[in-house]
């Protein structure tokens, strides 16, 4: 292993570029005649747009066009697509509403675009904006899950009866129904799951240029897949044929899921600068991301588990309602349904489980993937089950784990999943170790003598990423396939540039991606380029969620690399005269095993391209390329203890310990995997105590900025005390398991376990804010 190979703490090469302001993001994009746009939102979660007059605002100065939705019906721009089907549990297809990008006839949440200003500046485009004179015809809105379904609810699409997306269900009703009624004890507890908003730093924004000459566009965009993004414009959307439109994602400042989607500014600025022919720029501001973004969570869920006398799990009955908002979005569907129920096994032997799930259209902002999606939601029902179901049996809430943990694996759910490897108790006893379990009871007496009320928490969590085998999605209903590709470019220097379809928005790829490249051929990660997000550059990838880069996107490029390897070392044995069999790479250098003949890689990667001292009948060139299709999903797992500490007398909880346990297989980069896990766990902590989207009756997003919203701050969180325990993943030549949404997945319930032990009952929903806190320990309801 080199200095810069698998598993050593490079610092990550990017950041130089991003923490001295140098990183090229989308709104950094300048071009000549730009123009800029600012979209007409409504101010209605519900209203039919009766008529829109343009004529103030056309007068306004530096004003070009102001174009409506109507003119977008017109022109056959399609609607926005759901692409993963999901069926009911009669059979039907999901009920999708029609999905304009700017509304023609009627508005569905607050924030849904209606028109669009084009104007010179980006002021003048917003100043006109206001000019333009909307007439809405307000009609009753419902925002909550419980409303929506209310038999006088209003209806949001005539193709969705009732409000209803599907009625899905998984699972064995029948045997499920056989272990409940054999069970000796049944725990119940209905449990929320809070609506998010994901917030990345780097707000989202396009860039569309329209060249006239050769008839084509470029969209640079705020994307973690541009590949998928130019396939469904270019198929779904008529914007242009695949081959006249490339898209470009540059730095990308986070996205946790929000930026996988095309959403209706990206169609709106291709289609607008194609008809005022020139390029035009937009840039959400916060507001427009709380608005517009879309939001992840979201479910009401009714649970019940059956033991056995021995405390065995005997069964899980689940049935969970899942706000979609006011639309389907691109995952959407997927997100309650194979990503959430097929989870709900989670680290235990569970013989029955029937999860029903209905998706529920809201006067919401649409609703789809943020970090974790639908396996946070799993882990959280579960954990605070068995939580709960260990306080009722009078036992440790460690041990009531143990007795269920699954031991020997392959291990088939009752619910899909066929878990590959994994060892619970090790990250259960790493953890355990790490926070001192037994001297928790003197700490919580020394918590009571300062007036403080300490709880301890525990979360058990197992994820499936690495997403995902295309034949397995692909019978599951996703439109696509989830492979990746790689091309290997070796230079004739001997420096190589990684193509792939990855897309790195803050995971690091550019320093993790080009150590593979340091440990295969022993050169300098500063001698291996990654590039990545351009459509013209790249010929294609799937992009990066559900921590699949490092699973499925490193696994292409071992591929690709092995294919190098292989016309490399036929080259290096042609040119010392040895046996190909013999070559040693070592150090950067290709070596005759038991002689001193070596020679430097870029000697051999020199004579590829020189081309006159080649083995006979090898083509010239050193370049290999690879599509990498996995053949299971990936399951990271570990054990997550919270101790927090209460002040009775205002109710704000402080996290003072957290330990993380986590088993992702081999890590490429540890520093890198342990950001990863910093960054989740303080979203999940932000889940727990603080995150919390709030709607009026009538469908105002109350938590519509920072001032409403509140995002966890360095002082929220604790120094996290991360460990690690491995079991390599044997699905994948790496042997690696996906890191990226761990910690968001299993911190929520270990934090709300150890607010409810602290306080000595059950009664806590997330966000913990100290209100509701306060509230609980006085037994007042809160405010
Ligand atoms: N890695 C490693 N060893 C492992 C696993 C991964 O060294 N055993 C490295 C990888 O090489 C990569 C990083 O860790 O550099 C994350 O890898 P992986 O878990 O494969 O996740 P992805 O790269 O596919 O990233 C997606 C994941 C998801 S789904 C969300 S959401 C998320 C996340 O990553 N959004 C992020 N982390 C984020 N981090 C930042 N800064 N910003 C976001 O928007």
């Amino acid at each position: 292993m080199g200095m810069e190979g698998i598993g050593q703490r490079v610092v990550r090469k990017e950041d130089k570029r991003f923490i001295t302001g140098k990183g090229k993001y989308t709104d950094d994009v300048k071009l000549v005649g730009m123009t800029h746009a600012h979209f007409v939102r409504s101010p209605h979660a519900h209203a039919k747009v009766v008529s829109i007059d343009s004529a103030a605002a056309l007068a306004m100065p530096g004003v070009i066009a102001v174009l409506t939705g109507a003119e977008l019906v017109a022109d056959r721009i399609g609607n926005l697509i759901c692409g993963w089907m999901v069926h009911s549990k009669d059979g039907s297809p999901m009920k999708m509403g029609a999905y304009p990008a700017m509304a023609p006839e009627t508005v569905r949440y607050v924030g849904q675009a209606v028109a669009v200003v084009i104007a010179e500046t980006k002021n003048q485009a917003r100043d006109a904006a206001e000019a333009v004179a909307v007439e809405y015809e307000e009609l009753p809105a419902a925002t909550t899950v419980a409303a929506a379904l209310a038999p006088d609810a209003p209806q949001l699409h005539p193709e969705a009866a009732g409000n209803r997306v599907y009625e899905w269900s998984i699972g064995d009703k029948a045997a499920t129904e056989a272990a409940f009624s054999g069970a000796a004890h049944v725990v119940s507890m209905d449990i929320t799951n809070n609506r998010l908003v994901p917030n990345p730093m780097e707000p989202r924004s396009a860039v569309a240029n329209y060249d006239s000459g050769d008839d084509a566009l470029t969209l640079w965009t705020t994307s973690q897949n541009p590949h998928v993004a130019r396939l469904v414009l270019s198929a779904f959307y008529n914007i242009a044929p695949e081959h006249k439109l490339r898209v470009i994602a540059p730095d990308v400042g986070g996205g946790f899921g929000s930026k996988i989607y095309i959403y209706p500014e990206e169609i709106v600025c291709l289609w607008a600068a194609r008809k005022v022919n020139r390029p035009i720029k937009w840039t959400s501001d916060r507001t427009e991301a709380f608005l517009t973004d879309a939001h992840g969570r979201d479910h009401i869920s009714k649970a019940e588990m059956a033991f056995d006398a021995d405390h065995k799990i005997l069964g899980l009955r689940v049935h969970t309602y899942a706000n979609f908002g006011a639309y389907m979005s691109l995952f959407s569907s997927s997100v309650p349904t194979y990503l959430y129920a097929t989870l709900l096994s989670g680290q235990y032997v569970i013989p029955a489980i029937y999860a029903e799930v209905d998706g529920v259209y809201t006067n919401t902002v649409p609703v789809d993937a943020y970090r974790g999606a639908g396996r946070p939601e799993a882990t959280y029902l579960l954990e605070r089950m068995m939580e709960t179901a260990a306080r009722q049996f009078g036992l440790d809430p460690t041990d009531l784990r143990r007795k269920n943990f699954i031991t020997s694996f392959p291990y088939q759910t009752p619910v899909i999943m066929t878990y590959d490897a994994g060892d619970y108790n090790a990250s259960l006893d790493a953890a355990l170790k790490a926070v001192d379990y037994a001297g928790f009871p003197a700490r919580k007496a020394a918590a009571a003598a300062r007036g403080k009320l300490r709880g301890i928490g525990f979360s058990c969590y197992i994820e499936a990423c690495g997403i995902a085998p295309s034949k397995a999605v692909g019978s599951l209903g996703a439109g696509v396939g989830l492979w990746e590709s790689a091309e290997v470019r070796v230079n004739p220097v001997g420096t190589v540039e990684v193509l792939t379809g990855s897309h790195s928005h803050g995971q690091g790829h550019e320093t993790t991606f080009a150590q593979l490249i340091s440990e295969r051929l022993g050169i300098g990660i500063d001698q291996v380029s990654i590039v990545h997000g351009d459509t013209d550059k790249v010929q294609f990838g799937m992009g990066t969620y559900g921590s699949r880069s490092g699973a499925v996107g490193m696994s292409a490029i071992v591929k690709a690399m092995d294919k190098v390897e292989a016309k490399a070392r036929k080259i290096a044995a042609h040119l010392m005269e040895a046996a190909e069999g013999d070559i040693v790479i070592e150090g950067g250098e290709f070596k005759v095993a038991g002689t001193d003949k070596k020679m430097p890689f870029a000697l051999v990667a020199l004579a590829a391209y020189t081309g006159h001292n080649l083995p006979d009948g090898m083509e010239p060139g050193l370049k290999e390329g690879a599509f990498y299709d996995p053949t299971n999903f990936t399951f990271p797992a570990g054990t997550y203890v919270c101790e927090v500490e209460i002040d009775a007398d205002t109710g704000k909880t402080e996290v003072v310990n957290f330990v993380a346990a986590d088993d992702f297989g081999r890590m490429i980069n540890p520093m890198i995997v342990e950001g990863q896990v910093h960054g989740g766990l303080a979203q999940g902590i932000g889940q727990a105590l603080l995150e919390g989207t709030v709607y009026s009756d009538d469908g105002q997003l109350m938590t519509a900025s920072y001032m409403d919203y509140c995002m966890p701050r360095a002082d929220d969180l604790p120094s996290f005390d991360l460990h690690h325990t491995t079991t390599l993943c044997p699905g994948n030549p790496l042997g690696i398991k996906g890191c990226g949404e761990a910690g968001a997945i299993g911190s929520p319930p270990a934090v709300i376990n150890a607010i409810t032990d602290a306080i000595g009952h059950n009664d806590m929903s997330m966000p913990a804010t100290p209100a509701k806190v306060w509230a609980a320990i006085h037994g007042r309801a809160a405010a």
